[in-house]
């Protein structure tokens, strides 16, 4: 049936996250968070050094390369301008993170930074004058450095004290203004990036000169370390305001891995791969257990955890409310070949059955029907509300003479993906909302490039940090309008 089943009360809006945007890296009392070292999550080299005489790392950056989310849009001093062009699509939500170290600085103070305290006060206002509900991230990889180069990141159970010292500023200091909290934005990136997405950071290396590497020990310490900060998110956001909904927020392009062959080693490696790239943190998080097939890696591994029985009751009893998720596209499982990941998710053989992709250099398979089927299978998995918070398709553009951007392709790939998204709720899925990936055009996550441009909104900043920041509206950008005005019915007319 070709008709809308959108409900009502549906969050339609963008998202964004404060490292790839705001620029101010340094402003108003802010000191470095991961990404500030980096171009890219996916860079292999982090502007990280091994000091010899204080035996810690320590910022390094490289001066032939240039950091564009130190500037990001400026939507730090521009948020006004960029509000108003959301609410002028007739956005009812947006979603973006709080900065950790616009809060607590090195991560470890005793009392906060009432400048940031103010910025984000000030932000969440004005979502709200436009009618926007704030949809806030607590950590978009935005761990304080000083926290990895002091104390090793999640590896180290300081850590929860901080969390929950920034967690419980945040909840109280807003309260009223934010009722739709993120934990830890794709956590289950951490694996694939554990300094950068996860924050951890080996501080008694083997190699000094090799910072991007963790011992196994501290990857499933950060992990344990992480599955009790969420869990005490959870209970203590619920405990100092009723109306708080506290979700996860997991990298789901993975939970549509399809197997390539019927043979049952591609089954079961598709299988395999939903669970070590997805459910492996959707299940303590949603489920509140620690599965047995994470059990049986660390007997495989000689990790042994060491959570405390109080811990494992903490993390039974407040597990999340809602499981908010990114999907850009789905991926295969052939037993002929390695699988890599990238920010849209995994990598390897193609599917023979899709009849396109983006454009070069990234070329992300299309696959609308794949968002139908994660919305299933995390419906029949958790039985929770979802919130789909990043679905998106970035392009390499180019304003034409008269400064219009025609983006037809990604008019397609969201009308494509909301259709399914409409099957999905007839399929019984309780989905909360549609955040689009980056309404407008903002430093990649994984290359660090503006080249990458997601948005409705054109922004004149380029990979080499020329630009006037001059914001203008894309082709799709009335289109989009008409589809939240809907309400997605327009979807469905001739
Ligand atoms: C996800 C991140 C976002 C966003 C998205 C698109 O991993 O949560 O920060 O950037 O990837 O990735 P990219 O910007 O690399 O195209």
């Amino acid at each position: 049936m070709n008709k809308s089943f959108f409900p009502k009360d549906f969050l339609w809006g963008g998202a964004v996250a404060a490292n790839q945007c705001e620029g101010a890296w340094l402003e108003d009392g802010k000191q470095p968070n991961v990404t500030d070292i980096c171009v890219g999550i996916s860079t292999k080299e982090p502007g990280l050094a091994w000091n010899e005489e204080t035996g810690k790392w320590e910022m390094k950056l490289d001066p032939e390369k240039v950091y564009l989310s130190h500037e990001g849009i400026d939507f730090y001093h521009r948020y006004k301008e960029d509000l108003a062009l959301m609410a002028g699509m007739g956005f009812n939500s947006f979603r973006t993170s709080i900065a950790w170290g616009r809060i607590f600085p090195n991560g470890d103070e005793e009392e906060p930074n009432e400048a940031g305290l103010k910025f984000y006060e000030d932000l969440f206002k004005e979502m709200r004058r436009l009618g926007m509900e704030p949809v806030i991230t607590l950590s978009h990889y935005e761990t304080p450095l000083h926290l990895l180069t002091e104390y090793g990141g999640w590896a180290n159970r300081k850590m929860i004290g901080f969390w929950e010292k920034y967690i419980r500023t945040v909840f109280a200091r807003y309260s009223g203004l934010v009722k739709y909290w993120l934990t830890f934005n794709e956590i289950n990136n951490m694996f694939r990036r554990p300094v950068i997405s996860g924050g951890i950071l080996d501080i008694h290396p083997a190699d000094t000169t090799k910072p991007l590497v963790i011992t196994e020990h501290d990857r499933w310490q950060s992990y344990c370390n992480l599955l009790v900060a969420n869990a005490m998110t959870v209970k203590i956001g619920h405990e100092m305001n009723p109306d708080y909904q506290i979700g996860c927020m997991l990298s789901s392009s993975a939970v549509a891995t399809y197997p390539f062959t019927c043979d049952p080693d591609d089954v079961w490696g598709a299988l395999n791969l939903q669970r070590i790239a997805n459910f492996y943190y959707g299940d303590p998080f949603c489920l509140g257990i620690i599965p047995g097939y994470v059990k049986r890696t660390w007997r495989e591994v000689g990790y042994e955890s060491d959570l405390t029985d109080e811990e494992l009751q903490l993390i039974k009893d407040y597990t999340v409310d809602f499981f908010s998720f990114s999907y850009y596209r789905s991926g295969t499982f052939s037993k002929e070949v390695k699988n890599a990941f990238d920010t849209g998710g995994i990598t390897g053989k193609e599917n023979p059955y899709l009849d396109h992709c983006s454009p070069e250099p990234w070329k992300w398979p299309v696959d609308p029907k794949g968002l139908r089927y994660t919305l299933n299978v995390l419906t029949d998995r958790y039985h929770l509300p979802l919130m789909i918070v990043e679905n998106g398709i970035g392009l390499d553009e180019t304003p034409d003479e008269n400064g219009k951007i025609f983006d037809d392709f990604r008019r397609e790939y969201v009308r494509d993906h909301l259709i399914q998204v409409n099957e999905a709720i007839q399929d019984g899925c309780e989905v909360l909302g549609y955040l689009y990936w980056g309404p407008i055009d903002i430093v990649s996550a994984g290359t660090g490039e503006m080249k990458k441009r997601y948005g409705f909104v054109y922004v004149d900043r380029h990979n080499d940090g020329t630009g006037t920041m001059a914001r203008s509206k894309k082709e799709s950008y009335d289109w989009f309008r008409e589809v939240v005005e809907s309400n997605g019915s327009c979807l469905f007319e001739d």
